[in-house]
C-alpha cells in the first residue's frame, strides 16, 4: 500500500474501517481519492453556459439519488437491472472461467454492490475493489458486503471513474479483472466511451478481462418507459439533481419550475433524460445567473443502447477483443434479448 496521488494532484487517503458485525475480521480498507467537490462547480457552471444547457449524470448520486437509483432498480418498467441480473444468476459459473479465480476485482460504479453479490461465489476474487463517487454509500455497501464474504479482502475507493484514476494498491500477485455492470458504459458519448474503455484496459494490462453490463436496442417503447415510470421515481430522481445544485452550490433552482422529460433518439440510439423549464426563469448558482426561457431543457443524461455487433465494434475500436456474450435468451431463441453482458480481453 502507498499514499498516492491522482492526476489531479489531490492525495488520498487511505484507513481502514473495522465493521461491528459478528466477525471481527471483517474489514474494509477504504481509499478516499476525494472526487468531485471543486469539480462539480466548475462542471455545472460550464455546462449551464451552453447554448443546450447540459448537467452530467454523475452528479445525481448523491445519497437521497443514490436511494433513488435504486428505487428505480425494482421499478416494474426499470427492466435493465433485473434482467442483467438474472443474467449474471444463470451464468456466473461460465462467467468465471473466462474471468479466472484469484483475480483483483475493480468494479466500476459499484453503488450497493447488490450485483456483485450474485458472481462472487462463482469468481471468488482474492481482493474486491468496488470503486463509486458517492462516499457514504460506498462505505455502508462496501462494510456490508465484507460482512458477507469475511475472507474476502474489500478495497472500497471514492473516486470518479470517469476521470483518469490510479488502483490505491500494488499488487502484482493477482490478476486484474474489472466489472462495469448496469449499462453504464452508455452514460458516456461513443467517442468517449472508446476513450474510457481504453483507460480500463491500460488499468487492467495485457489479457486483463473486462465483464462489461450492455443495454440493448429494443422497441422504442419499451426503452422509453423504462425512463418514464408511472410513479414518477425517475423524474423525482432527475429533479433530485437540482435539489442537490441548490444545497452544494448555493442555487436557487425553484423544482416545481422544471419538468421530467425522457424519450429515445433513434438517429443517435440514446435515451435524453432532460428537465424542461415550465415558464420563463431566473436561477442564480454560485453567484452567477442563467435565465431559462419557457420550454427550454437542460439536458441531463444520455444513455445509449447498442446492438451486439455495434457494441463489438466499439470494444474493437478501443482494444479490446470480444471473447463472450450472455444475453437474457436462449441461442436458439426467435425472441429479441434485452440485455447483454459481455466478457472481453485487453490487447492494447
Ligand atoms: C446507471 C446509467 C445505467 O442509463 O439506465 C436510470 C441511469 N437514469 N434511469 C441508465 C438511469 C434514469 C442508468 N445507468
Amino acid at each position: 500500500m502507498r499514499d498516492q496521488r491522482n492526476p489531479m494532484g489531490r492525495s488520498s487517503e487511505t484507513f481502514t474501517r473495522q465493521t461491528d458485525a459478528d466477525d471481527a475480521k471483517a474489514k474494509v480498507h477504504f481509499h478516499d481519492m476525494h472526487p468531485t467537490p471543486a469539480d462539480m462547480r466548475a462542471d455545472v457552471l460550464g455546462g449551464l453556459a451552453l447554448p443546450q444547457k447540459r448537467l452530467s449524470p454523475k452528479y445525481f448520486y448523491d445519497a437521497h439519488g443514490s436511494q433513488l437509483f435504486d428505487a428505480i432498480c425494482e421499478l416494474p418498467e426499470y427492466y435493465p437491472t433485473r434482467t442483467e441480473i438474472a443474467i449474471l444468476r444463470r451464468h456466473g459459473a461460465a462467467m468465471a472461467e473466462y474471468l479466472g479465480r484469484d483475480a483483483l476485482l475493480v468494479e466500476l460504479g459499484s453503488g450497493s454492490s447488490l450485483k456483485i453479490r450474485v458472481l462472487l461465489e462463482a469468481l471468488r476474487p482474492a481482493v474486491y475493489m468496488p470503486v463509486d463517487i458517492s462516499k457514504d454509500h460506498l462505505l455502508q455497501s462496501a462494510e456490508a458486503l465484507a460482512a458477507t464474504f469475511p475472507s474476502l479482502q474489500v478495497h472500497a475507493v471514492c473516486a470518479d471513474y470517469s476521470v483518469p484514476f490510479r488502483l490505491p494498491v500494488d499488487d502484482h500477485e493477482h490478476p486484474c479483472a474489472a466489472f462495469f455492470p448496469g449499462s453504464s458504459v452508455g452514460n458516456f458519448e461513443p467517442p468517449e466511451a472508446e476513450r474510457f474503455l481504453r483507460r480500463i484496459g491500460d488499468l487492467l494490462g495485457s489479457d486483463g478481462r473486462l465483464l462489461v453490463g450492455v443495454d440493448l436496442v429494443k422497441e422504442h417503447q419499451v426503452l422509453e418507459a423504462a425512463y418514464n415510470d408511472a410513479d414518477g421515481v425517475t423524474a423525482d430522481f432527475n429533479l433530485n439533481l437540482l435539489a442537490r445544485i441548490n444545497r452544494e452550490l448555493d442555487a436557487d433552482f425553484d423544482l416545481t419550475g422544471f419538468r421530467h422529460s425522457a424519450w429515445f433518439n433513434p438517429e443517435l440510439s440514446r435515451i435524453e433524460m432532460h428537465l424542461v423549464s415550465t415558464r420563463e426563469q431566473k436561477v442564480s448558482v454560485a453567484g452567477r445567473s442563467f435565465v431559462f426561457r419557457k420550454g427550454e431543457s437542460m439536458h441531463t443524461e444520455c444513455s445509449y443502447k447498442y446492438s451486439i455487433e455495434g457494441f463489438h465494434r466499439l470494444a474493437r475500436r478501443a482494444g479490446f477483443e470480444p471473447e463472450q456474450v450472455w444475453t437474457d435468451i436462449d441461442a436458439d431463441s426467435d425472441q429479441a434479448a434485452l440485455f447483454s453482458v459481455h466478457c472481453l480481453v485487453w490487447r492494447g
